[in-house]
């Protein structure tokens, strides 16, 4: 039986109603070596096998929340534990109204698009009125919110393989291991990714360098020449690059004039007319750790070959981790090479195939999340109605906070219920004993998961959900990628009392009188076809025809063929080739160096250019 994992599609073996074996799919290009352990996977000890309810919750309610993560827990029946939850959303969204309630559910959670954890629940909280949006993510926090000052864009679409292989002598991986962490996908994939770069160890032209704290896995495959950097303070290491290209007249002044605004800035900290401090290479061997005289090799080395900066997210996810990213676009603007078939700069090589040719064929959606709600509120919202989703712990903590988020002032609602599906913020967040204590805020919490997780281990109310291999559902292939859309089959019974999310919230739904609005008259079944005909509409609209529904089940999967002007795409060539006919969506139409929309927001942590601010300055 073929069916789909964040690891790839496999077909799954069963023997007397256990797996015991899988397989993976002919059409994935480098397998993952953790599929195997999907056998184990349903069967861990870990699996929540009832509904369970933390004791003394079930007895005094609410006021027992500072026994959360410490309290023993009761099996219940499927009744009690729905009522008991049914019964709290009805509560807190009566007295306290939708600003009440956390529903951002971040998470991971598998597979599917009907059973989307995290999307089904947020389609039972929209239809009681609401919850309190977030913004940002853990994944890209600091790049997602500077490169549209600086590209106009978040994580713009990468010049892709093809390009790459025909064009490229050098690929920097600068904090990023993509043999690592193009094993997995948000929803399914073909490791494209992966084989692409293995296939770099043997490339007659291109070299490679890694530039990370750690030697990173890709290195030692690809055979990477690694370059040691301190953590955090890559800005310094370009700083020193920037000032060897200055220096020996190594930029495209003709780009820079054309396609950037805020150079002579930018040259000016550079050389040190804005603070007095020439950030040479000895400036930045004594902060970043790297040689002089080897930063201004590599910096010779990128200028004189055509040269690719495969950018990851690791070296952003820190404090000033603005800096690191948008410095990274400006060194890439004194190589001078963006928009030029196989050099510049990238941000998603290393997740989810970033740099594969996008499929010709419709993207699959999900089941909706956010349908208009049902229910109205009588109580005013209180507070604002997003804030940024790392400040989490920080929100339940302090309700009524204001605090600054990119150029807007926002005040914390008052959260009284936590409800929570196919994620773990107890290993997410940082900081977890301010998250423990935080989480002792709320009234009451809630969680679906498989597995009892640290944040099962702190709710009052645990729903055993079953995994994607004990129900049916469908999910598109390749989330960046769109290579297809596989037919995954259930291949076992629940485990233990599990049941689907699905069936999960439509009974919570019927509870609160909102069944039909759920579920829109529809079973899992229902679902899956109405996702995959309403596909088809589009498919057909734009001329790639889908199978019928009922030949694509019993095939398993489709999918879609290459589009040819995707195998020649190179970011940011039109915008070189004629800036003015082609403007970037940023402050100027061009790449932004020196912004004055962050200048303007008198921010001591965000100067107006990319800076080299010391890690922990401020403590
Ligand atoms: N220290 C540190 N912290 C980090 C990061 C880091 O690099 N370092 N990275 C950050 C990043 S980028 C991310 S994306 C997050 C990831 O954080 P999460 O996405 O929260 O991590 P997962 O472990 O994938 O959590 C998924 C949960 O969903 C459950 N689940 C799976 N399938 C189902 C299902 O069908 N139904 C239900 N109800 N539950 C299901 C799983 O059992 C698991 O508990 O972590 C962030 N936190
Ligand atoms: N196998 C696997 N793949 C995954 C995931 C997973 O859990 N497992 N999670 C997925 C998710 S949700 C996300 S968001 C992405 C995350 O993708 P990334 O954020 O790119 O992955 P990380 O491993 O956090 O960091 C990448 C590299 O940055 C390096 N690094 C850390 N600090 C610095 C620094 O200061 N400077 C430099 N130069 N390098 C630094 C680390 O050593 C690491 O090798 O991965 C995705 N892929
Ligand atoms: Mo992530």
């Amino acid at each position: 039986m073929l069916t789909a994992s964040h690891w790839g599609l496999f077909y799954a073996k069963t023997k007397d109603g256990r797996l015991v074996a899988v397989r993976p799919f002919e059409g994935d290009r480098a397998p993952s070596p953790n599929l195997s352990s999907l056998v184990e996977h349903p069967y861990s000890s870990a699996r929540i096998q009832t509904p369970m309810v933390r004791r003394s919750y079930l007895e005094k309610g609410s006021a027992s929340r500072a026994g959360r993560g410490a309290d023993e827990y009761v099996p219940v029946s499927w009744d009690k534990a729905l009522d008991l939850a049914a019964g709290e959303l009805r509560r807190i969204y009566e007295t306290y109204g939708p600003s009440a309630v956390w529903g951002r559910s971040y998470g991971w959670k598998s597979t599917g698009s009907v059973n989307n954890a995290i999307a089904l629940m947020q389609r039972l909280l929209s239809l009681l009125g609401g919850w309190v949006e977030t913004g940002n993510s853990y994944s890209t926090a600091a790049i997602s919110t500077i490169l549209p000052y600086a590209v106009g864009g978040k994580l713009f679409k990468p010049t892709v393989w093809p390009v790459i292989k025909e064009k490229t002598e050098r690929i920097v991986f600068w904090g990023c291991d993509p043999l690592i962490t193009n094993d997995i996908d948000w929803a399914t994939t073909l490791h494209q990714g992966i084989a692409e770069i293995r296939k770099l160890k043997d490339h007659p032209r291109i070299r490679t360098i890694a530039v990370n704290p750690l030697r990173p896995k890709t290195a030692d495959v690809v055979g990477s020449r690694w370059m040691p950097v301190r953590a955090g303070t890559d800005a310094a290491l370009m700083l020193g690059m920037m000032y060897v290209l200055i220096t020996e007249n190594r930029l495209d002044r003709a780009f820079l004039a054309n396609c950037v605004t805020g150079w002579n800035e930018m040259e000016a900290y550079i050389l040190g007319t804005e603070d007095g401090v020439k950030k040479t290479p000895e400036w930045a061997e004594i902060g970043c750790g790297v040689p002089a005289q080897q930063i201004q090799s590599f910096a010779r080395e990128l200028s004189e070959h055509r040269s690719m900066i495969m950018f990851g997210w690791g070296p952003q996810r820190a404090r000033y981790g603005e800096q690191p990213p948008w410095m990274a676009v400006a060194l890439a603007c004194a190589l001078g090479q963006i928009g030029l078939p196989g050099g510049g700069i990238g941000v998603s090589y290393h997740y989810e195939s970033g740099g594969w040719p996008v499929g010709k064929g419709p993207v699959l959606g999900q089941i909706p999340a956010r349908p208009k709600a049902v229910w109205q509120s009588a109580v005013p919202w209180k507070g604002s109605r997003a804030v940024p989703v790392a400040r989490m712990a920080d929100v339940l903590a302090c309700p009524g906070k204001v605090i600054d988020w990119n150029g807007s002032r926002i005040e914390y609602p008052d959260i009284r219920l936590v409800f929570w599906s196919g994620g773990n913020p107890f290993a997410h967040h940082p900081d977890t004993r301010a998250l423990e204590a935080a989480w002792r805020r709320p009234e009451t919490v809630i969680v679906t998961d498989a597995f009892w997780s640290a944040t099962a281990r702190h709710a009052d109310i645990v729903l055993p959900a079953a995994t994607t291999l004990e129900r049916n559902d469908i999910s598109p292939i390749g989330t960046s990628t769109n290579d297809g859309i596989v037919f995954m089959r259930q291949v076992i019974n629940p485990v233990g009392e599990a049941r689907s999310d699905y069936k999960i919230y439509s009974e919570l739904a019927k509870r609160l009188g909102l069944g039909d609005a759920f579920t829109e008259g529809l079973d899992e079944a229902g679902w899956i076809q109405r996702l995959y005909e309403e596909a088809a509409a589009a498919g057909a609209a734009q001329n790639a025809e889908l199978p019928a529904f009922a030949d694509f089940v019993k095939n398993g999967v489709h999918l879609y063929a290459q589009n040819p002007a995707e195998t020649r795409f190179t970011a940011f060539a039109d915008f070189r080739a004629d800036p003015e006919a082609h403007p970037l969506r940023t402050e100027s139409g061009k790449i932004v160096i020196y912004s004055k929309r962050i200048e303007a927001l008198h921010y001591a942590d965000a100067p107006a250019h990319p800076t080299w601010i010391p890690p922990f300055a401020a403590d």
